[in-house]
C-alpha cells in the first residue's frame, strides 16, 4: 500500500513538472532571428473584398475607419465617452517656475457625469520667453507627476491609488522638462493610474467607473481596457492644451514610453488633433509585429497583462496568423501625421528589429498622402544613426528599455526635420 501510495505521488509530481515545463516552454522567448519566422506582411490596403484601396481619399473614406474597428474589437477595445461635464480647476500657477524660464500649472480635470465623478492631475509647463504660439509635448508618466521633474513642491500623485508613493524627481531624467522649455515647447503630462490603476483590479478604480457600475468592472470585463483608458487620457491632455492660445494646437506631439507607446499609438488612431507621436519601446502590441516570433509574445503578453486587452485577443494566441491585422496597420492609422519609432539596442524584448520593419511597412500608407516613408532603407539602421522619411522616422538608440536624454535629442531633430519638410 506504501508504495502504491509513494508511486502515486511520484507519478503526480513529475506530470506537475511536466506541465509547468511546458507551460513555460510556451511562453519561453525567442531571441534568434533565423527563429523568429517568415512572416506574411499582409497589407492594409487589401480590402477583405480583395479589393485595393489606391488614393489617399479612398483610405481616409473606407478602410482607416475599418481598421481602427478592428483593433477596438479584437485588442484594445473602445475609449470610454467623453461624460457630461469637464470642469478644469487650477490648483497652482507658478509664475517663475524652473528657474524664471517656465510657467507651471497644475490642473485637476473633473470628469463629472450622472451623479459620479472622476479626476485626472495634469503638470503643465508652458515655456516663458516665446510670445507666439508653441508647440506641445503631451504624454501620460507611469510613477506620478511629482517624479517628472526636479521641482519639488510640485503636488505628488499616485500612480495606483494608494499602492506606492515614488520618490520626487526621480523621473525627471526621462522627461527632460528643461530641455523641452528651453527648445520651446511646453509640456503637460499626467499619471496612467489616474486614468486606470494599472492593476488586474484597476478597472473598478478606473474612468470607466463614470459609465458602469461596479458590478461590470471586475477583472473579467476586458472590454473596458487599461490601454483605452490611457488613451482617453491623451486626449483630455489635448483638450485641455486647445484651452490655452499659447499653445499652437496644430503642434501637440503625443510621446509614451513601453506600454504607454502601445498608448500613443492607440490614442493617435482615435483622436485626430494630436500632430505627430513619437512612441518609444513600445514593443509588442505596440510597433512590433505580432507574427514575429521574437522577445514578447502575444501570449505571454495577455497572460501578464490581462486588463490591457479585450478578452477577444486571447483568441489569437498562439494563432497570430489569424490575426486580420498586423501591428504596422496601427501605424499607418496616424498616417500622414508624423510618427516617430524609437528601439534600443538592449530592449531585445521589445524585438527592435520588428519594431523597424513595421516601421518600414506603414510606409505604404504614408505613400498614398505622398510622403515618404523609410521602405528604402535596407537593413536595420545603425546604433545611434536615426532614418529619417518626410513624416516616419525610425531609430535604435545604444542602451537598455527606458527613454533617456539621448532619446529626447532625436526627438527633436525628428520635429525640426518634420517642421522643415512641410
Ligand atoms: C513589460 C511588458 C512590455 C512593456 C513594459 C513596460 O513588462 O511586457 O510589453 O509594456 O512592461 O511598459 O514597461
Amino acid at each position: 500500500m506504501k508504495i502504491l501510495i509513494l508511486m502515486f505521488t511520484i507519478l503526480f509530481f513529475v506530470a506537475g513538472e511536466c506541465a509547468l515545463r511546458a507551460e513555460e516552454n510556451k511562453f519561453k522567448p525567442n531571441y534568434e532571428e533565423a527563429k523568429a519566422g517568415n512572416l506574411p506582411w499582409p497589407s492594409p490596403l487589401m480590402r477583405p473584398d480583395g479589393s485595393r484601396i489606391a488614393t489617399a481619399t479612398e483610405w481616409n473614406n473606407r478602410r482607416r475607419a475599418e481598421i481602427r474597428k478592428l483593433f477596438a474589437d479584437l485588442l484594445y477595445g473602445e475609449l470610454p465617452p467623453h461624460p457630461e461635464t469637464i470642469r478644469c480647476e487650477l490648483r497652482r500657477e507658478i509664475s517663475n517656475a524652473l528657474d524664471g524660464t517656465a510657467i507651471r500649472r497644475e490642473i485637476r480635470i473633473h470628469l463629472i457625469h450622472g451623479d459620479k465623478s472622476h479626476f485626472m492631475d495634469v503638470l503643465w509647463y508652458l515655456p516663458k520667453r516665446k510670445t507666439e504660439p508653441v508647440p506641445a509635448v503631451i504624454g501620460l508618466n507611469f510613477l506620478g507627476n511629482h517624479t517628472c521633474t526636479d521641482e519639488s513642491d510640485v503636488f505628488q500623485t499616485d500612480p495606483w491609488w494608494g499602492a506606492r508613493n515614488f520618490r520626487r524627481g526621480a523621473h525627471t531624467y526621462r522627461w527632460q522638462i528643461r530641455k523641452l522649455i528651453n527648445n520651446g515647447f511646453s509640456v503637460a503630462t499626467a499619471t496612467r493610474g489616474d486614468l486606470f490603476p494599472d492593476r488586474a483590479d484597476g478597472r473598478a478604480k478606473s474612468v470607466f467607473r463614470l459609465f458602469h457600475p461596479p458590478e461590470a468592472l471586475t477583472p473579467e470585463h476586458r472590454e473596458y481596457t487599461a490601454i483605452s483608458a490611457w488613451a482617453y487620457g491623451y486626449s483630455l491632455l489635448v483638450d485641455l492644451l486647445r484651452t490655452d492660445p499659447r499653445i499652437d494646437s496644430a503642434r501637440i506631439w503625443a510621446h509614451g514610453h513601453s506600454r504607454l507607446g502601445k498608448t500613443v499609438l492607440w490614442a493617435m488612431a482615435n483622436d485626430s488633433r494630436i500632430a505627430g507621436g513619437i512612441s518609444n519601446n513600445s514593443g509588442c502590441c505596440g510597433a512590433a509585429p505580432s507574427r514575429r516570433n521574437f522577445g514578447e509574445t502575444l501570449g505571454r503578453i495577455i497572460q501578464v497583462f490581462p486588463w490591457w486587452f479585450t478578452s477577444r485577443a486571447d483568441a489569437f494566441i498562439g494563432k497570430e496568423a489569424n490575426l486580420p491585422f498586423e501591428q504596422y496597420w496601427l501605424l499607418a492609422l496616424a498616417a500622414p501625421r508624423p510618427l516617430l519609432i524609437a528601439s534600443a539596442s538592449e530592449d531585445l524584448w521589445a524585438d527592435p528589429r520588428g519594431e523597424f520593419l513595421s516601421t518600414k511597412q506603414a510606409g505604404e500608407v504614408y505613400e498614398l498622402f505622398g510622403s515618404s516613408g523609410i521602405r528604402d532603407q535596407k537593413s536595420m539602421p545603425k546604433i545611434n544613426h536615426p532614418v529619417f522619411g518626410d513624416s516616419l522616422g525610425y531609430y535604435l538608440r545604444a542602451g537598455k528599455h527606458d527613454v533617456t536624454e539621448q532619446d529626447w535629442n532625436f526627438v527633436l531633430a525628428f520635429i525640426r526635420h518634420c517642421t522643415r519638410s512641410r
